[in-house]
Protein backbone atom coordinates (compact mmCIF):
# COMPACT_ATOMS: atom_id res chain seq x y z
CA UNK A 1 0.00 0.00 0.00
CA UNK A 2 1.37 3.38 -1.04
CA UNK A 3 0.38 5.99 1.77
CA UNK A 4 -0.99 9.61 1.06
CA UNK A 5 2.54 11.13 1.80
CA UNK A 6 4.36 8.56 0.03
CA UNK A 7 1.68 9.23 -2.87
CA UNK A 8 2.28 13.02 -2.74
CA UNK A 9 6.57 12.08 -2.30
CA UNK A 10 6.33 9.88 -6.04
CA UNK A 11 3.93 12.53 -7.00
CA UNK A 12 6.15 15.46 -6.86
CA UNK A 13 8.98 13.47 -7.99
CA UNK A 14 7.44 12.57 -11.25
CA UNK A 15 6.43 16.46 -11.63
CA UNK A 16 9.87 16.92 -10.88
CA UNK A 17 11.37 14.56 -13.87
CA UNK A 18 8.89 16.01 -15.83
CA UNK A 19 10.14 19.73 -15.50
CA UNK A 20 13.47 18.70 -15.84
CA UNK A 21 12.77 17.18 -18.82
CA UNK A 22 10.72 20.14 -19.99
CA UNK A 23 13.69 22.61 -18.84
CA UNK A 24 16.47 20.25 -20.29
CA UNK A 25 14.72 20.50 -23.67
CA UNK A 26 14.52 23.88 -23.86
CA UNK A 27 17.80 24.94 -23.15
CA UNK A 28 18.73 21.97 -25.68
CA UNK A 29 17.72 23.31 -29.07
CA UNK A 30 20.97 21.14 -30.59
CA UNK A 31 18.71 18.42 -30.43
CA UNK A 32 16.44 19.65 -33.14
CA UNK A 33 18.93 21.62 -35.44
CA UNK A 34 20.79 18.21 -36.00
CA UNK A 35 18.47 17.76 -39.17
CA UNK A 36 17.97 21.05 -40.50
CA UNK A 37 18.02 20.31 -43.65
CA UNK A 38 15.92 17.07 -43.97
CA UNK A 39 12.21 17.45 -45.43
CA UNK A 40 9.75 16.94 -42.69
CA UNK A 41 6.86 14.21 -42.42
CA UNK A 42 4.34 12.97 -40.00
CA UNK A 43 4.45 9.09 -39.46
CA UNK A 44 1.09 7.33 -40.10
CA UNK A 45 0.38 5.14 -37.73
CA UNK A 46 -2.28 2.08 -38.19
CA UNK A 47 -3.91 -0.03 -35.50
CA UNK A 48 -3.35 -3.74 -35.70
CA UNK A 49 -4.02 -5.62 -37.98
CA UNK A 50 -3.83 -2.88 -40.70
CA UNK A 51 0.46 -1.77 -41.23
CA UNK A 52 0.92 1.90 -42.93
CA UNK A 53 2.04 1.68 -46.56
CA UNK A 54 5.82 0.66 -47.87
CA UNK A 55 7.94 3.82 -47.73
CA UNK A 56 8.35 5.18 -51.17
CA UNK A 57 11.01 7.91 -50.98
CA UNK A 58 15.01 7.14 -51.44
CA UNK A 59 16.12 10.21 -49.07
CA UNK A 60 16.38 10.04 -45.30
CA UNK A 61 13.60 12.50 -43.38
CA UNK A 62 12.78 13.92 -40.10
CA UNK A 63 9.62 12.01 -39.04
CA UNK A 64 7.49 13.37 -36.84
CA UNK A 65 5.53 10.62 -35.01
CA UNK A 66 3.13 11.59 -31.78
CA UNK A 67 2.02 8.42 -29.65
CA UNK A 68 -0.24 8.73 -27.08
CA UNK A 69 -0.36 6.64 -23.87
CA UNK A 70 -3.99 5.87 -22.24
CA UNK A 71 -5.31 3.29 -19.82
CA UNK A 72 -9.21 2.08 -20.73
CA UNK A 73 -11.25 -0.71 -20.34
CA UNK A 74 -11.82 -2.80 -23.15
CA UNK A 75 -12.91 -6.73 -23.76
CA UNK A 76 -10.10 -9.28 -23.37
CA UNK A 77 -12.40 -12.14 -24.06
CA UNK A 78 -16.14 -12.36 -24.55
CA UNK A 79 -17.81 -11.25 -20.87
CA UNK A 80 -14.35 -10.47 -19.91
CA UNK A 81 -13.03 -7.03 -19.76
CA UNK A 82 -9.62 -5.60 -18.86
CA UNK A 83 -8.18 -2.11 -17.93
CA UNK A 84 -5.41 -1.74 -20.97
CA UNK A 85 -2.92 0.46 -20.58
CA UNK A 86 -2.15 1.79 -24.16
CA UNK A 87 0.08 3.17 -26.65
CA UNK A 88 -2.35 4.98 -29.39
CA UNK A 89 -5.85 3.18 -27.33
CA UNK A 90 -5.13 -0.25 -28.53
CA UNK A 91 -3.54 -3.56 -27.97
CA UNK A 92 -0.91 -3.39 -29.60
CA UNK A 93 0.02 -0.22 -29.69
CA UNK A 94 0.03 1.48 -32.98
CA UNK A 95 2.25 0.07 -35.90
CA UNK A 96 4.76 2.43 -36.59
CA UNK A 97 7.01 2.49 -40.04
CA UNK A 98 9.84 4.58 -40.63
CA UNK A 99 13.44 4.24 -43.00
CA UNK A 100 16.91 3.40 -42.24
CA UNK A 101 18.73 6.81 -41.89
CA UNK A 102 15.43 8.65 -40.81
CA UNK A 103 15.18 11.32 -38.18
CA UNK A 104 12.66 10.46 -35.63
CA UNK A 105 11.17 12.92 -33.72
CA UNK A 106 8.92 11.17 -31.18
CA UNK A 107 6.31 12.61 -29.09
CA UNK A 108 4.94 10.84 -26.02
CA UNK A 109 1.60 12.66 -24.48
CA UNK A 110 0.13 11.04 -21.82
CA UNK A 111 -3.37 11.62 -21.33
CA UNK A 112 -4.63 13.34 -18.30
CA UNK A 113 -6.83 10.82 -17.07
CA UNK A 114 -3.99 8.16 -16.48
CA UNK A 115 -3.22 7.50 -13.44
CA UNK A 116 0.13 6.45 -13.85
CA UNK A 117 3.15 8.03 -15.50
CA UNK A 118 4.29 5.96 -19.10
CA UNK A 119 7.30 5.82 -21.23
CA UNK A 120 9.04 4.43 -24.23
CA UNK A 121 11.83 2.20 -25.11
CA UNK A 122 12.09 1.22 -28.52
CA UNK A 123 14.11 -1.44 -29.70
CA UNK A 124 14.95 0.36 -32.57
CA UNK A 125 16.63 3.46 -30.99
CA UNK A 126 20.53 3.47 -30.40
CA UNK A 127 21.03 4.79 -26.61
CA UNK A 128 20.39 4.69 -23.12
CA UNK A 129 17.19 2.73 -22.24
CA UNK A 130 16.11 2.70 -25.96
CA UNK A 131 14.56 5.84 -25.04
CA UNK A 132 12.81 5.21 -21.96
CA UNK A 133 14.54 8.02 -19.44
CA UNK A 134 14.06 10.46 -22.14
CA UNK A 135 10.29 9.92 -22.67
CA UNK A 136 9.10 9.32 -18.98
CA UNK A 137 6.22 11.25 -18.88
CA UNK A 138 3.37 12.28 -16.19
CA UNK A 139 -0.80 12.17 -17.00
CA UNK A 140 -1.16 15.21 -18.50
CA UNK A 141 2.46 15.85 -19.70
CA UNK A 142 4.20 15.49 -22.97
CA UNK A 143 7.63 14.57 -23.67
CA UNK A 144 9.66 14.85 -26.87
CA UNK A 145 13.19 13.27 -27.67
CA UNK A 146 14.38 12.10 -31.28
CA UNK A 147 16.81 9.31 -32.52
CA UNK A 148 18.73 8.20 -35.87
CA UNK A 149 17.43 4.72 -37.07
CA UNK A 150 20.93 2.87 -37.48
CA UNK A 151 19.82 -0.48 -37.84
CA UNK A 152 17.28 -1.69 -40.32
CA UNK A 153 14.60 -4.01 -38.91
CA UNK A 154 11.46 -5.06 -37.37
CA UNK A 155 11.36 -3.58 -33.79
CA UNK A 156 9.37 -3.87 -30.41
CA UNK A 157 8.56 -1.41 -28.42
CA UNK A 158 6.92 -1.03 -25.09
CA UNK A 159 6.65 0.99 -21.66
CA UNK A 160 10.06 0.57 -19.26
CA UNK A 161 8.04 2.32 -16.43
CA UNK A 162 8.38 0.56 -13.07
CA UNK A 163 7.21 -1.97 -12.02
CA UNK A 164 8.20 -2.89 -15.78
CA UNK A 165 6.65 -6.51 -15.83
CA UNK A 166 3.10 -4.76 -15.07
CA UNK A 167 2.75 -1.76 -17.83
CA UNK A 168 3.82 -4.89 -20.63
CA UNK A 169 1.72 -7.09 -18.68
CA UNK A 170 -1.44 -4.62 -19.64
CA UNK A 171 -0.92 -4.13 -22.88
CA UNK A 172 2.23 -1.66 -23.45
CA UNK A 173 3.82 -2.96 -26.39
CA UNK A 174 3.83 -2.38 -30.21
CA UNK A 175 6.40 -2.56 -33.04
CA UNK A 176 8.13 -0.32 -34.90
CA UNK A 177 9.60 -1.07 -38.71
CA UNK A 178 12.22 0.50 -40.03
CA UNK A 179 12.60 -0.39 -43.58
CA UNK A 180 15.99 -0.76 -45.39
CA UNK A 181 17.20 2.12 -47.90
CA UNK A 182 16.68 -0.11 -50.35
CA UNK A 183 13.20 -1.37 -49.25
CA UNK A 184 11.80 -4.27 -48.74
CA UNK A 185 10.21 -6.92 -51.57
CA UNK A 186 7.20 -5.90 -53.11
CA UNK A 187 4.13 -8.02 -51.46
CA UNK A 188 0.39 -7.91 -52.18
CA UNK A 189 -0.72 -8.01 -48.72
CA UNK A 190 0.84 -7.24 -45.27
CA UNK A 191 -0.45 -7.75 -42.20
CA UNK A 192 0.36 -6.79 -38.13
CA UNK A 193 0.03 -9.41 -35.66
CA UNK A 194 1.39 -9.12 -32.02
CA UNK A 195 1.14 -12.24 -29.72
CA UNK A 196 0.96 -10.99 -25.55
CA UNK A 197 -0.20 -12.63 -22.84
CA UNK A 198 -2.72 -12.01 -19.50
CA UNK A 199 -3.09 -12.98 -15.69
CA UNK A 200 -6.24 -12.35 -14.50
CA UNK A 201 -7.55 -12.81 -10.81
CA UNK A 202 -10.07 -15.05 -12.22
CA UNK A 203 -9.15 -17.97 -14.82
CA UNK A 204 -9.69 -17.90 -18.23
CA UNK A 205 -13.36 -17.12 -19.32
CA UNK A 206 -14.46 -15.80 -15.66
CA UNK A 207 -16.51 -13.16 -16.85
CA UNK A 208 -16.65 -9.46 -15.53
CA UNK A 209 -13.97 -6.86 -15.34
CA UNK A 210 -10.87 -8.71 -14.48
CA UNK A 211 -7.38 -7.28 -12.57
CA UNK A 212 -3.95 -7.91 -13.06
CA UNK A 213 -2.79 -11.27 -10.86
CA UNK A 214 1.16 -10.33 -9.46
CA UNK A 215 1.69 -13.84 -8.80
CA UNK A 216 0.27 -15.82 -11.82
CA UNK A 217 2.23 -12.86 -13.58
CA UNK A 218 5.78 -13.99 -11.53
CA UNK A 219 5.24 -17.73 -12.40
CA UNK A 220 4.39 -17.29 -15.75
CA UNK A 221 1.55 -19.20 -15.89
CA UNK A 222 -1.04 -16.71 -17.60
CA UNK A 223 -4.95 -17.61 -18.36
CA UNK A 224 -4.78 -15.81 -21.31
CA UNK A 225 -2.44 -15.87 -24.68
CA UNK A 226 -3.59 -13.93 -27.40
CA UNK A 227 -3.07 -12.62 -30.99
CA UNK A 228 -3.64 -8.59 -30.79
CA UNK A 229 -4.86 -8.16 -27.43
CA UNK A 230 -7.81 -10.24 -27.23
CA UNK A 231 -9.58 -13.34 -27.65
CA UNK A 232 -10.77 -13.57 -31.71
CA UNK A 233 -9.12 -10.88 -32.66
CA UNK A 234 -8.48 -12.01 -35.83
CA UNK A 235 -10.87 -14.80 -36.08
CA UNK A 236 -14.14 -15.03 -37.99
CA UNK A 237 -15.68 -11.67 -39.65
CA UNK A 238 -12.28 -9.94 -38.52
CA UNK A 239 -10.29 -12.58 -40.21
CA UNK A 240 -7.09 -11.38 -42.47
CA UNK A 241 -7.79 -11.78 -46.05
CA UNK A 242 -5.89 -12.42 -48.98
CA UNK A 243 -6.51 -13.88 -52.57
CA UNK A 244 -5.01 -16.98 -54.12
CA UNK A 245 -1.84 -16.24 -56.02
CA UNK A 246 -1.20 -13.47 -53.77
CA UNK A 247 1.81 -12.58 -51.78
CA UNK A 248 1.38 -11.96 -47.89
CA UNK A 249 4.30 -10.66 -45.09
CA UNK A 250 3.04 -10.95 -41.39
CA UNK A 251 4.97 -8.42 -39.10
CA UNK A 252 4.62 -10.47 -35.80
CA UNK A 253 5.70 -9.69 -32.74
CA UNK A 254 5.99 -11.27 -29.27
CA UNK A 255 5.25 -8.39 -26.54
CA UNK A 256 5.19 -11.12 -24.30
CA UNK A 257 5.72 -10.06 -20.90
CA UNK A 258 6.97 -13.76 -20.27
CA UNK A 259 6.69 -16.41 -22.98
CA UNK A 260 8.66 -17.40 -26.13
CA UNK A 261 5.92 -18.06 -29.13
CA UNK A 262 6.06 -20.55 -31.31
CA UNK A 263 4.70 -19.27 -34.11
CA UNK A 264 2.68 -21.26 -37.10
CA UNK A 265 0.09 -21.31 -39.90
CA UNK A 266 -1.70 -24.44 -39.96
CA UNK A 267 -1.44 -25.55 -44.13
CA UNK A 268 1.46 -22.90 -44.92
CA UNK A 269 5.06 -23.11 -45.19
CA UNK A 270 6.78 -19.58 -44.63
CA UNK A 271 8.68 -19.21 -48.29
CA UNK A 272 10.45 -16.78 -46.67
CA UNK A 273 11.15 -15.60 -42.27
CA UNK A 274 13.37 -12.78 -41.69
CA UNK A 275 14.78 -14.41 -38.54
CA UNK A 276 14.04 -12.31 -35.55
CA UNK A 277 13.38 -9.60 -37.32
CA UNK A 278 16.64 -8.60 -39.41
CA UNK A 279 17.75 -9.29 -42.56
CA UNK A 280 19.04 -12.76 -42.29
CA UNK A 281 15.98 -15.19 -44.06
CA UNK A 282 15.28 -18.29 -43.36
CA UNK A 283 13.65 -20.16 -45.77
CA UNK A 284 10.91 -23.21 -45.96
CA UNK A 285 10.00 -22.52 -42.32
CA UNK A 286 7.45 -24.41 -40.85
CA UNK A 287 7.30 -23.07 -37.17
CA UNK A 288 9.27 -19.88 -35.78
CA UNK A 289 10.43 -19.04 -32.72
CA UNK A 290 9.68 -15.41 -31.65
CA UNK A 291 10.82 -14.00 -28.20
CA UNK A 292 9.49 -12.34 -25.98
CA UNK A 293 10.74 -8.63 -27.14
CA UNK A 294 11.38 -9.93 -30.51
CA UNK A 295 9.67 -10.43 -33.76
CA UNK A 296 9.90 -12.01 -37.17
CA UNK A 297 8.50 -11.22 -40.55
CA UNK A 298 7.11 -14.13 -42.91
CA UNK A 299 6.47 -14.27 -45.92
CA UNK A 300 4.19 -16.91 -48.46
CA UNK A 301 2.81 -17.37 -51.54
CA UNK A 302 -1.34 -18.05 -51.37
CA UNK A 303 -1.94 -21.52 -53.49
CA UNK A 304 -5.08 -22.25 -52.10
CA UNK A 305 -8.04 -21.09 -50.93
CA UNK A 306 -9.25 -22.16 -47.16
CA UNK A 307 -9.00 -21.11 -43.67
CA UNK A 308 -5.57 -20.87 -42.84
CA UNK A 309 -5.23 -20.63 -39.05
CA UNK A 310 -2.59 -18.75 -37.00
CA UNK A 311 -1.65 -20.25 -33.69
CA UNK A 312 1.12 -20.20 -31.01
CA UNK A 313 2.42 -24.01 -31.67
CA UNK A 314 2.64 -24.50 -27.99
CA UNK A 315 -0.46 -25.67 -28.49
CA UNK A 316 -2.68 -25.50 -25.81
CA UNK A 317 -2.02 -22.00 -25.69
CA UNK A 318 -3.82 -21.97 -29.36
CA UNK A 319 -6.65 -23.81 -28.16
CA UNK A 320 -7.23 -22.76 -24.57
CA UNK A 321 -5.41 -19.60 -23.81
CA UNK A 322 -6.71 -17.92 -27.17
CA UNK A 323 -3.33 -17.46 -29.15
CA UNK A 324 -5.65 -18.14 -32.31
CA UNK A 325 -6.00 -16.37 -35.47
CA UNK A 326 -7.26 -16.70 -38.99
CA UNK A 327 -6.60 -15.29 -42.68
CA UNK A 328 -9.03 -16.55 -45.00
CA UNK A 329 -7.96 -16.81 -48.79
CA UNK A 330 -10.28 -16.79 -51.58
CA UNK A 331 -9.52 -18.22 -55.28
CA UNK A 332 -9.92 -21.17 -57.21
CA UNK A 333 -8.92 -24.88 -55.45
CA UNK A 334 -5.89 -26.19 -57.13
CA UNK A 335 -6.53 -29.77 -56.60
CA UNK A 336 -3.20 -30.75 -57.67
CA UNK A 337 -1.58 -28.94 -54.66
CA UNK A 338 -4.12 -30.29 -52.37
CA UNK A 339 -7.19 -32.03 -53.30
CA UNK A 340 -9.12 -32.90 -49.93
CA UNK A 341 -10.17 -36.26 -48.99
CA UNK A 342 -9.75 -38.57 -51.80
CA UNK A 343 -11.13 -41.88 -49.69
CA UNK A 344 -12.23 -43.01 -46.49
CA UNK A 345 -11.96 -46.99 -46.97
CA UNK A 346 -11.80 -49.88 -44.36
CA UNK A 347 -8.55 -50.73 -43.08
CA UNK A 348 -7.57 -54.36 -42.20
CA UNK A 349 -4.15 -55.06 -41.02
CA UNK A 350 -2.56 -58.32 -42.27
CA UNK A 351 -3.99 -61.47 -40.28
CA UNK A 352 -6.74 -59.36 -38.28
CA UNK A 353 -9.30 -61.50 -36.78
CA UNK A 354 -11.88 -59.64 -38.00
CA UNK A 355 -10.28 -60.34 -42.04
CA UNK A 356 -12.65 -63.36 -42.29
CA UNK A 357 -15.90 -61.33 -41.99
CA UNK A 358 -15.28 -58.44 -43.78
CA UNK A 359 -17.03 -57.89 -46.70
CA UNK A 360 -15.06 -58.26 -50.14
CA UNK A 361 -15.87 -54.60 -51.28
CA UNK A 362 -13.77 -51.50 -49.95
CA UNK A 363 -16.36 -49.39 -49.37
CA UNK A 364 -17.43 -49.08 -45.16
CA UNK A 365 -20.27 -50.95 -43.53
CA UNK A 366 -23.35 -49.53 -44.23
CA UNK A 367 -25.44 -48.97 -41.19
CA UNK A 368 -28.99 -51.56 -41.76
CA UNK A 369 -31.13 -49.81 -39.51
CA UNK A 370 -31.10 -46.77 -36.73
CA UNK A 371 -29.49 -49.16 -33.97
CA UNK A 372 -26.63 -49.89 -36.21
CA UNK A 373 -26.12 -46.46 -37.01
CA UNK A 374 -26.07 -45.09 -33.56
CA UNK A 375 -23.43 -48.18 -32.61
CA UNK A 376 -21.50 -47.15 -35.67
CA UNK A 377 -21.73 -43.45 -34.65
CA UNK A 378 -20.29 -43.93 -31.11
CA UNK A 379 -17.13 -45.19 -32.72
CA UNK A 380 -16.67 -42.26 -35.15
CA UNK A 381 -17.65 -40.04 -32.11
CA UNK A 382 -15.14 -41.49 -30.08
CA UNK A 383 -12.66 -40.83 -32.17
CA UNK A 384 -13.41 -37.63 -34.08
CA UNK A 385 -15.36 -35.60 -31.68
CA UNK A 386 -14.49 -36.51 -27.99
CA UNK A 387 -11.73 -34.93 -27.33
CA UNK A 388 -13.43 -31.74 -27.84
CA UNK A 389 -17.18 -32.47 -26.89
CA UNK A 390 -15.83 -35.15 -23.96
CA UNK A 391 -17.23 -38.24 -23.46
CA UNK A 392 -20.47 -36.88 -21.68
CA UNK A 393 -21.30 -34.70 -24.63
CA UNK A 394 -21.64 -31.64 -22.27
CA UNK A 395 -18.08 -29.83 -23.98
CA UNK A 396 -15.54 -28.04 -21.72
CA UNK A 397 -16.79 -24.42 -20.55
CA UNK A 398 -15.66 -21.65 -22.37
CA UNK A 399 -14.20 -23.75 -25.05
CA UNK A 400 -15.90 -26.38 -26.72
CA UNK A 401 -20.14 -26.28 -26.74
CA UNK A 402 -21.78 -29.17 -25.41
CA UNK A 403 -23.72 -31.88 -27.40
CA UNK A 404 -25.90 -32.61 -24.57
CA UNK A 405 -28.65 -30.54 -24.30
CA UNK A 406 -27.40 -28.13 -26.97
CA UNK A 407 -30.37 -26.06 -28.30
CA UNK A 408 -28.34 -24.79 -31.19
CA UNK A 409 -28.25 -28.88 -32.53
CA UNK A 410 -31.73 -29.87 -31.42
CA UNK A 411 -33.46 -27.25 -33.31
CA UNK A 412 -31.82 -27.73 -36.29
CA UNK A 413 -30.24 -30.92 -36.57
CA UNK A 414 -29.83 -30.59 -40.13
CA UNK A 415 -27.44 -27.54 -39.71
CA UNK A 416 -25.33 -29.72 -37.64
CA UNK A 417 -24.35 -31.37 -41.07
CA UNK A 418 -23.09 -28.38 -42.78
CA UNK A 419 -20.79 -27.80 -39.17
CA UNK A 420 -19.26 -31.36 -39.70
CA UNK A 421 -18.61 -30.93 -43.69
CA UNK A 422 -17.38 -26.94 -43.59
CA UNK A 423 -16.39 -26.51 -39.89
CA UNK A 424 -17.55 -23.92 -37.40
CA UNK A 425 -16.41 -20.39 -36.46
CA UNK A 426 -17.08 -17.18 -34.89
CA UNK A 427 -19.50 -16.33 -32.41
CA UNK A 428 -22.15 -18.76 -31.66
CA UNK A 429 -24.81 -19.47 -28.50
CA UNK A 430 -25.62 -22.62 -27.79
CA UNK A 431 -27.57 -23.18 -24.88
CA UNK A 432 -27.73 -19.62 -23.66
CA UNK A 433 -23.31 -19.82 -23.50
CA UNK A 434 -21.51 -18.03 -26.35
CA UNK A 435 -18.76 -19.47 -27.78
CA UNK A 436 -16.11 -18.24 -30.04
CA UNK A 437 -14.08 -21.22 -30.97
CA UNK A 438 -12.50 -22.86 -34.28
CA UNK A 439 -14.34 -26.43 -35.06
CA UNK A 440 -12.41 -27.74 -37.53
CA UNK A 441 -14.31 -29.36 -40.60
CA UNK A 442 -13.92 -32.72 -40.01
CA UNK A 443 -12.83 -35.77 -43.04
CA UNK A 444 -15.84 -37.94 -42.57
CA UNK A 445 -17.28 -39.56 -45.25
CA UNK A 446 -21.02 -39.37 -45.32
CA UNK A 447 -21.73 -42.22 -43.92
CA UNK A 448 -19.83 -41.98 -41.15
CA UNK A 449 -21.34 -38.27 -40.99
CA UNK A 450 -24.49 -39.31 -40.96
CA UNK A 451 -23.80 -42.20 -38.13
CA UNK A 452 -22.25 -39.83 -35.86
CA UNK A 453 -24.57 -37.23 -35.63
CA UNK A 454 -27.77 -39.95 -35.04
CA UNK A 455 -25.83 -41.24 -32.16
CA UNK A 456 -25.28 -37.34 -30.87
CA UNK A 457 -28.85 -37.02 -31.16
CA UNK A 458 -29.62 -40.20 -29.75
CA UNK A 459 -27.50 -39.93 -26.28
CA UNK A 460 -27.02 -38.02 -22.80
CA UNK A 461 -30.86 -37.09 -23.29
CA UNK A 462 -31.59 -35.59 -26.33
CA UNK A 463 -34.49 -36.11 -27.98
CA UNK A 464 -33.66 -38.65 -31.11
CA UNK A 465 -34.07 -38.70 -34.63
CA UNK A 466 -31.33 -39.89 -37.87
CA UNK A 467 -29.44 -38.22 -40.02
CA UNK A 468 -29.33 -40.43 -43.31
CA UNK A 469 -26.46 -40.36 -45.40
CA UNK A 470 -28.51 -39.07 -48.32
CA UNK A 471 -29.41 -36.01 -46.45
CA UNK A 472 -25.42 -35.49 -46.11
CA UNK A 473 -24.53 -36.08 -49.49
CA UNK A 474 -27.49 -33.29 -50.56
CA UNK A 475 -25.88 -30.67 -48.30
CA UNK A 476 -22.50 -31.59 -49.89
CA UNK A 477 -23.51 -30.62 -53.11
CA UNK A 478 -24.47 -27.09 -52.20
C1 LIG B 1 -10.95 -29.55 -32.14
C2 LIG B 1 -12.12 -29.56 -31.33
C3 LIG B 1 -13.42 -30.06 -31.92
C4 LIG B 1 -13.64 -31.29 -32.50
C5 LIG B 1 -12.65 -32.40 -32.73
C6 LIG B 1 -15.03 -31.30 -32.83
N1 LIG B 1 -15.63 -30.12 -32.49
FE1 LIG B 1 -17.58 -29.63 -32.73
N2 LIG B 1 -17.19 -27.75 -32.10
C7 LIG B 1 -15.97 -27.31 -31.63
C8 LIG B 1 -16.07 -25.91 -31.33
C9 LIG B 1 -14.95 -25.03 -30.77
C10 LIG B 1 -17.36 -25.52 -31.67
C11 LIG B 1 -17.94 -24.11 -31.58
C12 LIG B 1 -17.51 -23.31 -32.76
C13 LIG B 1 -17.80 -21.84 -32.62
O1 LIG B 1 -17.97 -21.36 -31.49
O2 LIG B 1 -17.85 -21.17 -33.60
C14 LIG B 1 -18.05 -26.72 -32.12
C15 LIG B 1 -19.39 -26.76 -32.50
C16 LIG B 1 -20.08 -27.91 -32.80
C17 LIG B 1 -21.51 -27.98 -33.03
C18 LIG B 1 -22.51 -26.85 -32.98
C19 LIG B 1 -22.67 -26.32 -31.59
C20 LIG B 1 -23.36 -27.26 -30.61
O3 LIG B 1 -22.84 -27.41 -29.50
O4 LIG B 1 -24.39 -27.84 -30.96
C21 LIG B 1 -21.79 -29.29 -33.31
C22 LIG B 1 -23.16 -29.87 -33.62
C23 LIG B 1 -20.54 -30.02 -33.26
N3 LIG B 1 -19.54 -29.15 -32.95
C24 LIG B 1 -20.42 -31.38 -33.49
C25 LIG B 1 -19.20 -32.05 -33.57
C26 LIG B 1 -19.07 -33.42 -33.96
C27 LIG B 1 -20.22 -34.37 -34.25
C28 LIG B 1 -17.73 -33.69 -33.97
C29 LIG B 1 -17.04 -34.97 -34.40
C30 LIG B 1 -17.33 -35.45 -35.71
C31 LIG B 1 -17.05 -32.49 -33.57
N4 LIG B 1 -17.97 -31.52 -33.34
C32 LIG B 1 -15.68 -32.38 -33.42
C33 LIG B 1 -14.83 -28.05 -31.47
C34 LIG B 1 -14.65 -29.34 -31.94
CU1 LIG C 1 3.50 2.38 -18.91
Amino acid sequence: MITSREHKKNYFRTVMLALVGTIWTMDSPTVAAESPELPTEHAILTSAPLVPPPITRDYPAKVIVTLETIEKVGRLSDGVDYTFWTFGGQVPGSFIRIREGDHVEFNLNNHPSSKMPHNIDLHAVTGPGGGATSSFTAPGHSSQFSFKALNPGLYVYHCATAPVGMHIANGMYGLILVEPKEGLPKVDKEYYIMQSEFYTKGNYGEEGLQPFDMTKALSEIPDYVVFNGSVGAITGDKSMRANVGETVRLYVGNGGPNLVSSFHVIGEIFDKVYVEGGDMVNRHVQSTLIPAGGSAIVEFLVDVPGTFILVDHSIFRAFNKGALGMLKTDGAEDLAIYSGKQKDSIYLPEGGGIQSIADSGSTMAKAKNKEERILFGKRTYDQNCMACHQPNGKGIPGAFPPLAGSDYLLTKPKRSIDVLLNGLSGKITVSGQTYDGVMPAVQLSDESIANVLTYVLNSWGNNGGEILPEQVVEKRMH
